[in-house]
């Protein structure tokens, strides 16, 4: 019998379905939709409602192409939300985490609740678009919300709310809020109470593989659907795409490659310490009892935001297109910290890219080429430091690191961080958050007994690509001249 993983990404979502059967684990994406923001006077929005009738697509395919399933999971990006009210109506269009209205509010916060503190609580890095912040936001713009909001659901809770009816909060999602206690497994009430907001919006938290609620019966008429249940997945999508990383050991080092870069490794319990702190290492929670001691890297957006620039400017470039050019390009001529802050809002990335190299006493690019040379090269050598820093923290040694998600389909990077990293990456697959999702809806359902059961069915039903470091020596001295630039030098 099928199973459907829903998993929404921050330009595209799917539909997938998943088959078990000869041990081999099956996929077939049934449904692949847009999921463009949208700026709406002076703030930028995600378009919820959009969102839903998508996944009611996704359903009606399943039936229009005469499939059954058993179960469904959604997962998505983390930290956003949405406010209901006390009679269940959604208050706003939730805000995108990219929205300016949180500038300089982490700042407020933390000369308030000294930052080791809130790290000691919660284990969670410290990225301006935390959950905690979006909210001492409200407070601070003195939104109606306060006044009206009655239950707090992150994207996927909500999601699940509209198609079932059941307000509840996931495990995953709500680490990722700054707000989540890990000693005690609740919400923090006394961050709560210091950022003004109250505790009576949180729900029960409902740990990955718990039963969540069944559609709607409004949903199945106006579909013509049979009813289905839900199932809490680990619905924060990293969460998701490292559960189903085909590790055949128990202690690796990924990468979950898409718009966002995070690397780390999956660890028991959280790692809460003042190196932690100190390289702003978080620990999200995972699937299985897991926690996820990572660090975030501005990632592929930089480039996927390049490559609109150049649409708007009328220059369309295919995938390959552009690879090609920038392998063409000068090799190492130009360096960015891809998590220079002045690179995380949308718009015009060319301008900001330019004005780093200035800053920073580079020559410019001349060619398009030579721009996305520059950024996925400078992703590549960020990468080798912070795989050096994951070592550190976690007091482990890799000997590869495995790269999952949509980012490995860009050849040139998984090639390049092999080099700069001077070790082999292991890609694939490619659809690691459906997968993940899937999987721990068939733990629900009892057919995986553990994680790394699920992993060994995954490395034999997904292909894996090695990459091996190439020109070990221009890579160390390329790492040398990024590290001068960036003045990130301490992991040379
Ligand atoms: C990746 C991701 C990441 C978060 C960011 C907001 O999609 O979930 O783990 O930090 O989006």
């Amino acid at each position: 019998m099928n199973i459907l993983a829903y998993d929404l990404g921050a330009s595209s979502g799917r539909a997938v379905l998943g088959l078990l059967s000869d041990s081999r684990i099956h996929i077939k994406e049934i449904h692949r939709f847009t999921n463009y923001p949208v700026m709406a006077g002076d703030h930028l929005h995600w378009d919820i409602l959009r969102l839903l009738h998508e996944l009611k697509q996704g359903m009606l395919k399943v039936k229009l192409q005469g499939e059954n399933i058993t179960s469904v999971g959604i997962d998505s990006w983390a930290v956003d939300y949405g406010l209901l009210d006390h009679n269940e109506e959604l208050l706003a269009n939730p805000y995108h985490y990219r929205d300016k209205r949180t500038d300089g509010v982490m700042e407020e916060v933390t000369a308030k609740i000294p930052a080791e503190h809130i790290f000691r609580k919660t284990g969670i890095q410290f990225l301006p678009f935390n959950t905690i912040y979006q909210l001492a936001a409200l407070k601070r713009q003195n939104s109606y919300m306060l006044k009206e909001a009655a239950h707090f659901l992150m994207i996927p809770d909500l999601l699940r709310f509209f198609l079932t009816g059941e307000k509840f909060n996931e495990f995953t999602n709500a680490t990722t809020t700054q707000l989540f206690n890990p000693h005690t497994g609740d919400w923090d009430s006394e961050l709560l109470y210091r950022i003004g907001i109250p505790e009576e919006w949180f729900g029960k938290v409902l740990t990955p593989g718990s039963d969540a609620g069944e559609l709607r019966p409004s949903i199945m008429q106006e579909l013509g659907i049979p009813s289905v249940r839900f199932v809490a997945v680990a619905e924060h999508d990293t969460g998701s795409a490292v559960a189903a990383v085909p590790a055949t050991t128990r202690s690796f080092a990924y990468l979950s490659c898409g718009t966002w870069s995070l690397m780390g490794t999956e660890v028991e319990a959280p790692v809460i310490n003042e190196t932690s702190q100190q390289l702003n290492f978080t620990n999200e929670g995972g699937a299985n009892h897991t926690y996820r001691l990572l660090k975030n890297i501005m990632g592929l957006w930089i480039f996927q935001e390049t490559l609109r620039e150049f649409e708007r400017a009328g220059k369309v470039y295919s995938y390959d297109e552009i690879l090609t050019l920038a392998q063409e390009a000068k090799p190492f001529q130009h360096f960015i910290d891809p998590d220079d802050s002045s690179f995380l809002p949308a718009g015009r990335m060319t301008d900001r890219i330019e004005a780093y190299l200035v800053k920073t006493g580079q020559g410019l690019p001349q060619s398009d080429g030579e721009i996305v040379r520059c950024i996925l090269e400078s992703l590549a050598l960020k990468y080798k430091h912070v795989l050096d820093m994951t070592e550190q923290v976690s007091g482990q040694q890799f000997d590869g690191l495995h790269m999952v998600g949509g980012g490995i389909n860009n050849k040139l990077l998984c090639a390049w961080t092999a080099s700069a990293i001077g070790k082999p990456v292991y890609a694939g697959p490619v659809e690691a958050s459906a997968i993940g999702n899937l999987v721990v809806q068939w733990m629900n359902q009892g057919i995986f007994k553990s994680a790394a059961e699920a992993r060994a069915v995954i490395r034999d039903s997904f292909p894996v690509l090695t990459y091996e470091p190439e020109h070990a020596e221009a890579w160390r001295e390329a790492y040398s001249s990024f590290a001068k630039y960036t003045g990130l030098a301490a992991y040379a």
